[in-house]
């Protein structure tokens, strides 16, 4: 699985604290905590309460580039302020994210392959959040017939069903199980899928247990990535054994060890 950190979000209050403040130290910090415990990429998102997203993000990305050239995934819902990051990126990108709305994909998907940045495509469009399996594959197929039509390579796209919090879609959450698995029978060769893990426990008790349980249960679905807090060990040793069970790992009695060392 590809792991993506989420720490860096301006959600969080420390990192909110020190966006506004310019404190470097914290986002690099942050960032090499979360590249030492697994992290393949990181997400950067300043948050709902930036005030300049377009430097704000430009000032992350730079900060965060100094020390690591792990690819970066800018995440917002503005088109200007990705293509912002983008401008400045040394680093791999992918654009987090594009809907299924025509207009956002006729400017993110040139920007994705004018920078060559892989693109998160998410089931949504102009009508809201989806509520079943049949209308998130519908606008799924759009992305991908769009990403076709516009010459974007579809293994570069990850679809991402868009995970509801348990407490208030919990009749949903198994179709959106099913949805990760059939994603990849919409095109040859297949689109990949991704998800924003923690989104599933925002405002449960035992965060941590649901997370892991809900991606073991993804991972058998076929889930291809993930947004997650890569610092939660319970987490990627779940996932880690997840792999296992599903013969992606070689089995040996040391393998959560084994496997650390292999992407360490
Ligand atoms: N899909 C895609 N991108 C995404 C999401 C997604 N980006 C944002 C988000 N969802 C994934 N990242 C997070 C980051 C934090 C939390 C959830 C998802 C989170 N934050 C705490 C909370 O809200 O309770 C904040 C805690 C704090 O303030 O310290 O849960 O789905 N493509």
């Amino acid at each position: 699985m590809f792991i993506i950190g989420e720490l860096i979000n301006g959600m969080y209050s420390n990192i909110g604290r020190a966006i506004k403040e310019k404190n470097i130290a914290i986002i690099q910090k942050c960032a090499l905590q979360q590249i030492n415990a697994g992290a393949d990429a990181l997400d950067v998102n300043c948050g709902p309460a930036s005030r300049q997203p377009i430097s704000d993000i430009q000032w992350l990305v730079k900060a965060i580039q100094e020390i690591t050239d792990v690819p970066l995934c800018i995440d917002s819902s503005k088109p200007q302020v990705i293509e912002s990051g983008l401008q400045i990126m040394k680093n791999k990108a992918i654009i987090n994210s594009t809907t299924a709305d025509p207009e956002k994909l006729e400017v993110l998907v040139p920007l994705a392959k004018k920078y060559n940045a892989r693109l998160i495509g998410l089931t949504i469009s102009a009508k809201g959040i989806p509520q079943n399996k049949d209308q998130r594959l519908e606008l799924a197929a759009a992305i991908v017939a769009n990403c076709s039509e516009q010459g974007f390579p579809i293994e570069n796209l990850f679809l991402d069903p868009i995970v509801m919090p348990l407490n208030v879609a919990q009749a949903q959450i198994k179709d959106i199980l099913e949805t990760i698995n059939e994603f990849k029978i919409i095109s040859e060769p297949s689109p990949k899928s991704i998800v924003g893990l923690s989104n599933i426990s925002q405002g449960t008790l035992f965060r941590s247990l649901i997370n892991r349980t809900f991606l073991t249960m993804a991972l058998n679905f076929g889930l291809d990535a993930a947004i997650l807090d890569p610092t939660d060990k319970d987490l990627l040793d779940a996932a880690i054994t997840a792999e296992l069970i599903l013969n992606k790992q070689i089995y040996c009695d040391s393998y959560l060890k084994a496997y650390k060392k292999k992407e360490g």
